[in-house]
């Protein structure tokens, strides 16, 4: 019997929801439990493309801004064959930000639509359950302050999340939102349910493209 495929999992949310906490104790549950799962992370700044978005993102670079755009699709893109084979050998794949990231963020910039930014990953694999981790700014300033990098300030943070929320409304994409004001353990363990869930339908389903 041919092996079943794993789950395509992805968290996304504003700066500070805790998204790669969360992806590191999904993956370390998983495992426990003796399934076969692996996180990963976009943009992955270890890539030749990657390290390009890395330096504009630590402002070590200027990009125009549709260049940047495109750079963080194709680091997506070059990963996909990766990704595939990985799902087809039955690992479930947690995934910290995705192309939800990509169309929010670039289009909370002046002069970028939403559809526009959505173009160049239309046909990526199509993540199995999206969780939306949902903080509301005053909840996030009290994490502490942002970085250094692009990005990380709240005016900007505002915009993204009303871009999320666009986003949401495609109900092609199996949207979970999650409230990531609830102690680390509580939203741990909202995001296990909704992903054993995700892992068991994904079993008999084939993998889909996303925006198609
Ligand atoms: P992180 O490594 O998760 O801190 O993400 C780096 C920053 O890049 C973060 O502010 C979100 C932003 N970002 C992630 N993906 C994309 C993308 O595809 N496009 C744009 N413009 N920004 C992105």
């Amino acid at each position: 019997m041919a092996c079943k495929r794993g789950a395509l999992i992805v968290l996304e949310g504003v700066d500070k929801a805790g998204k790669t906490t969360q992806c590191k104790k999904l993956v370390q549950t998983l495992q426990q439990s003796g399934r076969a799962a692996e996180m990963m992370r976009f943009p992955d700044r270890t890539t030749t493309i990657g390290q390009l978005i890395s330096a504009y993102l630590e402002k070590k670079s200027d990009l125009e801004d549709h260049t940047v755009h495109l750079l963080f699709s194709a680091n997506r893109w070059e990963l996909v064959p990766l990704m595939k084979k990985k799902l087809e050998q039955g690992t479930t794949l947690v995934v910290d930000r995705y192309a939800f990231s990509g169309a929010a963020f670039t289009s909370a910039k002046p002069g970028f639509c939403l559809d526009w930014c959505m173009q160049p990953d239309v046909g990526l694999p199509k993540p199995d359950l999206v969780m939306f981790l949902q903080l509301n700014p005053a909840e996030a300033a009290l994490r502490g302050q942002f970085g250094e990098e692009r990005y990380e300030n709240r005016t900007f943070q505002r915009t993204v999340q009303q871009r999320f929320e666009e986003l949401m409304k495609d109900s092609s994409v199996n949207w979970q939102v999650i409230d990531a004001s609830q102690s680390v353990e509580e939203v741990h363990r909202n995001i296990t349910n909704h992903s054993l869930n995700a892992i068991n339908v994904a079993q008999n389903q084939p993998l889909g493209e996303l925006w198609k």
